[in-house]
């Protein structure tokens, strides 16, 4: 959206009871196993659960604790903000459809923000965004997808007529815990290539020392909805934070190389490191979590690992290809 934002409002009140309305159409509903029209089947969910523990390196008998704690409510509030980035980690999440995103986000969380998604527009938007920040202040995770160009005062990324500078200052800090979604709200990624005139940084680097809200990095360009619930479900299974490593990752998702999971190490015919695999040099469960309904990743499709969750790797691990 340029400065001065768009044209389409809707009234605060208007705008909020549509979301919520949105949100309704999507709820689970637990008494109606197996009919789907009305949401995921429980079964679906709890089977979900099952990977999400695996995810989080505990035994997939975990899974109906998972579940449990997602059921038992009320659901952790979220405000997910969009700033410089191709909203590949959003398009990630809608790609899910083993449970569908829908039904995975509204089950999981009580999305009370995302632009990508919701039905008001304008400066209507932002009258929300503050109002629900304020009015949750302390309870809701900042979900941040996209990098926030720093430089000249923020000058280069403006949404709705503020930059996306103040909108990180103003909301993050009222945060319970930000989520940094994707290598560009962990560490920059594509926008803070170099030379990166606009100065864009991840959260961490553009908001500076001074917060003191703890950042949860999940890189990945995209990075894995699983490993995104996974956090979630830490905390609820246990008020806590995932442990995470010195960049910032949970070890959960990220204690161990690409490369150290990868059916391909014994297989020569298959290997890609000779095309440019980055995955000695690239942590990330990928090929154990897999994409698409756990059904691939990169390497198994034929692709080399582009190293996309490590910092500055557009600058440290292009070219992405070599020739054999
Ligand atoms: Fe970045 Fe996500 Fe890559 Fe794209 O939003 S991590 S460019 S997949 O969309 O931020
Ligand atoms: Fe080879 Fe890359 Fe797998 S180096 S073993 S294809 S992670």
């Amino acid at each position: 959206m340029s400065p001065g934002g768009s044209t389409l409002q809707l009234p605060v009140d208007e705008a909020m009871e549509a979301w919520r309305k949105i949100k309704g159409g999507f709820m689970i509903d637990h008494e109606k196993e197996g009919k789907k029209q009305d949401g995921i089947s429980r079964r679906q969910f709890l089977k979900f659960c099952g990977v999400v523990a695996g995810a989080l390196g505990l035994d997939p008998t975990f899974g109906p604790k998972i579940f449990e704690a997602f059921a038992a409510g009320p659901k952790p509030s979220v405000l997910w903000l969009h700033f410089a980035e191709c909203t590949g980690c959003t398009e990630a999440l809608l790609r899910t459809s083993n449970p569908g995103f829908a039904d995975l986000i509204f089950d999981t969380i009580s999305l009370d923000y995302h632009e990508t998604l919701m039905a008001a527009a304008g400066d209507t938007v932002g009258q929300i965004l503050t109002s629900t920040a304020e009015q949750n202040k302390g309870q809701f995770f900042c979900v941040v997808e996209g990098a926030i160009p720093t430089a000249a005062g923020g000058a280069y990324g403006w949404i709705g007529g503020r930059t996306m500078l103040s909108i990180a200052q103003e909301i993050c800090p009222k945060a319970k815990a930000i989520i940094a979604i994707g290598n560009c709200a962990s560490y920059g990624g594509l926008p803070a290539a170099a030379p990166n005139p606009t100065g864009a940084a991840g959260v961490e680097d553009a908001l500076g020392t001074g917060l003191t809200v703890p950042v949860v990095n999940l890189p990945g360009c995209p990075p894995n909805p699983v490993n995104f619930v996974g956090v979630i479900a830490n905390y609820l299974l246990q008020g806590t934070l995932p442990a995470l490593d010195a960049n910032g990752r949970p070890t959960f998702a990220y204690g161990e190389t690409v490369h150290s999971q990868c059916p391909f190490r014994e297989d020569k015919s298959r290997c890609l490191e000779d095309f440019g695999c980055k995955g000695k040099i690239c942590d990330n469960n990928c090929p154990t979590i897999k994409f698409n309904d756990a059904t691939s990743f990169p390497m198994l499709a034929g692709h080399p690992c582009i190293g996309c969750s490590e910092p500055d790797f557009w600058d440290t691990m292009t070219p992405f290809y070599q020739k054999p």
